[in-house]
């Protein structure tokens, strides 16, 4: 049986699976899911993941859930390319505390403000105050500040001169608040020199198809099925509000 990935790229968690079978060549079978539209509740999706989150994977018998040791198990199995995550002491502890630091920091600030700019008021037709995303702005800028000046600071990369685990998760997390149309790259230049380091390492092509849809977002809102989105209004409320 290939190797299954449960994916919908507007996650951002998911992209950098995506991002990262993609560019290590890891034959997969893509099971694309919509999440806004539930399907990460459906019965048989819960057999591969009862946290009910995406990625999830499934490789034979074994089914895993969560981004990170997706990609550190897909590394360790498909014997990727060291610099992805290093065997060096220090630069192993590199990668890895980044991608401790961000559960906590940039994964959510990003997050939060793609459902307040966007599917929040677009798709469930809740007004936002002007205070709560002004605040979501203010947590997302400082975890910005923390990315440039302590993680990649004047490196080419977060853990050196090769691009790794800890890039991708960082870059897909950028992009996600550009999806809604903050440009995240006016006024920071070290910022848009790594993201287009990164671009190159990955592939641009890769990168570009990896990100369409995100970034087509805005365009893309009001075609959007609203109705199943609906059932889950509560929770994500509760979630972001
Ligand atoms: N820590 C997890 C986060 C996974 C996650 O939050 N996935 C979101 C999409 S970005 C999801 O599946 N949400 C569906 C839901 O909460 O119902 C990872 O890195 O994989």
């Amino acid at each position: 049986m290939a190797l299954e990935l449960y994916l919908d790229l507007f996650s951002q968690p998911c992209r950098s699976v995506y991002i990262f079978a993609k560019s290590n060549n890891i034959p997969f079978e893509f099971k694309r899911m919509s999440l806004l539209e539930g399907e990460q509740h459906k019965e048989d999706f819960g057999k591969i993941n009862m946290i009910r989150k995406a990625p999830a994977i499934r490789d034979g018998d074994f089914c895993l859930a969560e981004s990170i040791p997706i990609m550190m198990y897909l590394a360790e199995k498909y014997k990727t390319p060291e610099h992805w995550y290093p065997t060096d002491l220090r630069r192993r502890a590199r990668v890895n505390e980044y991608l401790s630091w961000q559960h906590t920091a940039l994964r959510p600030h990003g997050s939060k403000l793609f459902w307040l700019r966007l599917l929040i008021p677009k798709i469930l037709g809740v007004e936002v105050s002007q205070d709560k995303m002004d605040a979501a702005l203010d947590d997302l800028n400082g975890s910005l500040k923390l990315l440039e000046e302590k993680f990649i600071q004047d490196r080419p990369f977060i853990a050196g001169d090769r691009v790794s685990l800890a890039d991708l998760v960082a870059i897909v997390e950028v992009m996600q608040p550009v999806g809604c149309g903050l440009d995240v790259f006016a006024g920071r230049p070290l910022l848009g020199a790594w993201r287009d380091r990164v671009t190159v390492a990955v592939g641009k092509e890769l990168f570009d198809e990896a990100h369409r849809g995100v970034l087509a977002s805005q365009e893309n809102v009001g075609t959007m099925d609203a109705s199943k989105l609906q059932q889950f209004k509560p929770k994500i409320l509760k979630m972001f509000m």
